[in-house]
């Protein structure tokens, strides 16, 4: 018999109801190509768009701006929901509404205007350019400097690891314009038409194949200062305030490519036999499948609990992120990999869709803060440094 829920730990009716459509999209739309999108290393931007006219590209975009005005819970339920058709896909969507969050948070009202109605229906791809060659973890080591001449800024140097690079129309990027250090950073919005602009080669990669990653190279390229978001030496901060919900929603992404393996796990133990018996009938399987069912839950009661604080603007949100982006994507790497274990072979191989789930999710545990910058976050918050 279900337990009763105190009505604090139900999801609203709305947010539900989301959840079914973008479950309903992952299903239909996401699921059925994920796999010949990882092979083919496709950037399914058509898809992407569909979800974008569901209101999904700019979830936390104020509505007085033209977004869904939604919380940091809602988006992180639909993550989940679009992780569960392809981790990779609802990630990319991730990165895409970080921008535009930012734009509309610490942008002006012109850049609002000019960036904002082409991001929010996704007619125009943004990506995030932060990590450099030289600087990942240590971000505000940067050094791609952007030198002010008359009413411009000249960019020189290279961002590396760009989701979205080279298929993205803005780059929310990342640079010096004073000393050394976090205060000598500012962020600039640069299109991709920027003479001087160009890209690295699409990385090889373990996962993440649905989404090219290359280098930006910036040579002498130009953009106006108007392109300055906020004040000169805000960026860092607008870069770190950007990733607080950007981790929270790449665990949810984990958290969903997990669900899905979890659910084809179940699903095949019933089936298949061995022994004279079903696998699912060892209590091996059973315990297996209990504690896996029981880390996601616990995963994901602990992720909304972070999103309630970045939500209410509390004072330890950073911290709450930095925990649950470490928790979360470190538990959902083990249930993907315990799901893959139940199939034997079977899982090992692309047609059974786990392995892919296995490979999308272990770079969660590194991108948007590697999960030992998770815990050097999380002890500075504890020991007050
Ligand atoms: P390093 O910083 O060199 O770290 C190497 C190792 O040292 C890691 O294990 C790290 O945890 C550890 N380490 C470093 N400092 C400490 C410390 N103080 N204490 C303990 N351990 C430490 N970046 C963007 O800006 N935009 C993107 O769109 C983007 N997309 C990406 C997509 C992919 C597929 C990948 C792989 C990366 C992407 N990144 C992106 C970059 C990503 O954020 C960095 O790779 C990540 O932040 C780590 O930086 P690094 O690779 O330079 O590792
Ligand atoms: N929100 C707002 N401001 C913040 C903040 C946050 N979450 N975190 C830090 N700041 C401010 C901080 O208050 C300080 O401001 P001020 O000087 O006004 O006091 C300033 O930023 C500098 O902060 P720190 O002193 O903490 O800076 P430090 O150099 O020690 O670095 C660290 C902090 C390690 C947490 C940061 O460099 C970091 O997050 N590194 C990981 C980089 C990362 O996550 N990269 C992801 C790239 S994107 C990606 O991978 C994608 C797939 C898109």
């Amino acid at each position: 018999m279900p337990l009763d829920t105190p009505a604090a730990f139900d999801l609203p009716e709305a947010t539900r109801e989301l959840r079914e459509t973008a479950l309903a999209f992952a299903r239909d739309r996401l699921a059925p190509h994920a796999l010949d999108w990882d092979q083919a290393r496709h950037f399914p931007v058509e898809e992407m768009r569909e979800a974008a006219a569901l209101g999904m590209a700019a979830l936390y975009v104020r509505e007085e701006s033209g977004g869904a005005g939604l919380t940091r819970l809602d988006a992180a339920v639909v993550f989940e929901a679009l992780a569960t058709g392809c981790p990779t896909v609802s990630a990319y969507l991730s990165i895409h509404n970080m921008v535009a969050w930012m734009i509309d948070r610490f942008g002006s009202d012109a850049q609002r205007a000019q960036w904002l109605p082409e991001l929010i229906p996704m007619r125009k791809v943004a990506s995030y350019c932060l990590t450099e060659p030289g600087s990942g973890s240590d971000a505000a080591a940067l050094r791609t400097r952007a030198v002010r001449d008359g009413d411009t800024y000249v960019l020189d140097g290279t961002k590396q690891f760009i989701s979205g690079a080279g298929a993205s129309d803005l780059y929310l990027t990342m640079v010096r314009t004073g000393g050394e250090g976090p205060g000598g950073v500012s962020a600039l919005l640069v299109p991709k038409e920027t003479p001087g602009l160009s890209f690295g080669a699409n990385e090889k990669k373990m996962g993440w194949n649905a989404q090219p990653t290359r280098s930006v190279i910036l040579d002498g390229a130009r953009v106006p200062v108007s392109a300055l978001l906020g004040e000169e030496g805000q960026g860092f901060r607008f870069a770190m305030a950007g990733l607080d919900g950007g981790r929270l929603n790449i665990a949810a992404c984990s958290l969903g490519g997990a669900q899905a393996a979890l659910d084809k796990a179940l699903a095949y133990v019933q089936e298949r036999r061995a022994f004279g018996r079903a696998v699912a009938d060892f209590q091996n399987t059973q315990f297996r499948l209990a504690d896996m069912q029981t880390e996601l839950e616990a995963a994901r009661t602990f992720l909304w609990r972070a999103c309630a604080k970045l939500d209410a603007r509390a004072p330890d949100a950073t911290a709450f992120c930095a925990m649950a982006k470490r928790f979360v994507t470190d538990t959902c790497s083990k249930v993907a990999d315990d799901a893959l274990q139940l199939l034997g072979g079977y899982g090992y191989l692309a047609e059974y869709g786990i392995e892919k789930i296995v490979r999308d999710l272990r770079v969660h545990r590194i991108l948007e803060g590697t999960n030992e910058v998770m815990r050097l976050i999380v002890a500075r918050s504890m020991l007050g440094k």
